[in-house]
């Protein structure tokens, strides 16, 4: 089969080499379980599941029917001052499998969207509370939390904001990151090393004073910096140094939440309980955009206040709460807990653990961390060439491996269906081990 008779000029495409990729253009036109299809007709496995979206594969029956009956039921609904039948449902199933306290859904479309939601949420509960002086936020190196100013701003990834940097939000205090390759290099799981990072934020509090701190938002475990699981120790001592100043800490699960790391929530996996938990991606399988920011009910409880007809937060998206989303949504949740997701994550780590730092032995390795079913391999950077590296494994496993591996610079990350089996994770870093060995 050729490539469909399509340019593939017009399509400015996100946070990729538009002028390299247009070259070799890498085209999927169909999926079905573990299985992309390319434009040229072969079926590629996707070791990525999705963009760490799609943790039940794609085109799941159950989530395709859903949306189907939907959009032909009810294609949209007005969400402000009314809301359709499907929302309010998946609004009490995701409360059904949250934290304790976690009764309260807030509907948004993407991660970055959540991580806007979560701030402004955060701001707007001190100052109902008289408390409009805690407008500092913190955020933390390499952290990822969208392309939106305020998720860019709290975010710590340096090429996101380069070209941005004037214009950042002021007010916003980074937290050090915990990636140390002398203390860490090739740690399993959670590092031993690190959790004393997590007292910067005194530091902080200390010169700012705490009463002016408004949130930390931090992913329990760092995904498109490539992996960085928390230190044994640290998401504890973030929590409490929060608690000593009135600080609401924030959870962005966009990647972690899910079964990514064996429960539905990261938080839940860590036993460390945040005031407001950010989601995305695995909330529909990522079959129709959807995100959510979910707080507890001290927090909305403290919007509550006021004549009963006032609109308590001035905060909203056209889409919030779309009804084919809550469908997808819906199902996926059903899909979860009928099919043991979470369980069948968890019992795929250890495999998985092993056969990601079976490559630690490679020259061209330079460190292999993971946590859940996330994993990051860094590979040495050629010289002269950050990330070109990391293009060309990507590239060489599409090509000549029927492999989607995925790299943010030179580090691969691996985010394996949920419900893998055991032998697919051997293939995958079977597969990328041939291509590091035929790398100059
Ligand atoms: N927060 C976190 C923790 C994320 O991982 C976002 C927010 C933003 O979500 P949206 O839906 O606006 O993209 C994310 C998204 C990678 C990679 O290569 C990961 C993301 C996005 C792009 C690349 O790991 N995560
Ligand atoms: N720009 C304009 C001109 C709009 O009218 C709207 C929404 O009504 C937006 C932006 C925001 O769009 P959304 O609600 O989809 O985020």
């Amino acid at each position: 089969m050729s490539l469909p008779s399509v340019a593939f000029e017009s399509y400015w495409m996100p946070f990729t080499a538009n002028r390299d990729y247009k070259k070799a253009p890498r085209v999927f036109v169909g999926a079905e379980g573990h299985y992309y299809r390319t434009a040229d007709g072969r079926r590629v496995y996707d070791a990525f599941s999705g963009l760490w979206t799609s943790g039940l594969g794609h085109c799941h029956p159950k989530i395709v029917e859903a949306v189907q009956k939907q959009v032909a039921e009810l294609d949209y609904s007005l969400g402000f001052q009314a809301g359709s039948d499907r929302v309010f449902e998946l609004a009490e199933k995701l409360t059904a499998i949250a934290p304790e306290d976690f009764n309260r859904v807030f509907f948004t479309n993407s991660g970055s969207e959540s991580a806007d939601t979560s701030l402004k949420i955060a701001l707007a509960y001190h100052r109902a509370r008289g408390e409009g002086h805690r407008t500092r936020l913190i955020g933390r190196e390499k952290g990822y939390h969208g392309v939106n100013f305020g998720g860019m701003s709290v975010g710590g990834m340096t090429p996101n904001r380069k070209a941005f940097s004037a214009n950042l939000l002021p007010g916003v205090d980074h937290l050090p990151h915990t990636w140390n390759l002398e203390h860490n290099r090739f740690s399993r799981g959670q590092p031993a090393w690190g959790d004393h990072l997590a007292d910067e934020l005194e530091r902080l509090a200390a010169l700012h004073d705490g009463s002016n701190i408004a949130a930390v938002i931090v992913e329990p475990v760092s995904g498109s910096a490539g992996v960085l699981p928390p230190p044994v120790g640290y998401l504890e001592r973030l929590r409490e140094i929060c608690d000593r100043h009135g600080i609401l800490l924030i959870f962005d699960e966009v990647i972690t939440a899910f079964g990514r790391v064996g429960e539905a929530f990261g938080a839940q996996r860590f036993g460390v309980k945040p005031d407001i938990i950010n989601m995305a991606k695995g909330l529909t399988n990522g079959v129709i955009p959807m995100g959510a920011v979910m707080v507890t009910d001290a927090i909305y409880q403290a919007f509550m206040q006021g004549p009963e007809q006032a609109i308590e937060l001035f905060h909203g998206y056209t889409y919030s709460g779309h009804p084919v989303a809550a469908a997808a949504g819906v199902a996926a949740l059903e899909a979860y807990v009928e099919e043991g997701t979470f369980e069948q994550a968890r019992s795929l780590e250890r495999h998985f653990e092993e056969s990601l730092h079976s490559l630690a032995d490679h020259p061209l390795v330079t460190d292999v961390r993971n946590f859940g079913l996330m994993g990051g391999v860094d590979l040495q950077s050629r010289a002269g060439a950050p990330g070109a590296r990391g293009l060309e494994v990507h590239k060489r496993c599409f090509w000549e491996e029927d492999l989607v591996v995925r790299n943010g610079m030179d580090v691969l990350q691996f985010s394996p269906f949920l419900n893998s089996r055991p032998e697919d994770i051997t293939m995958t870093v079977e597969k990328v081990r041939k291509v590091l060995d035929r790398l100059e």
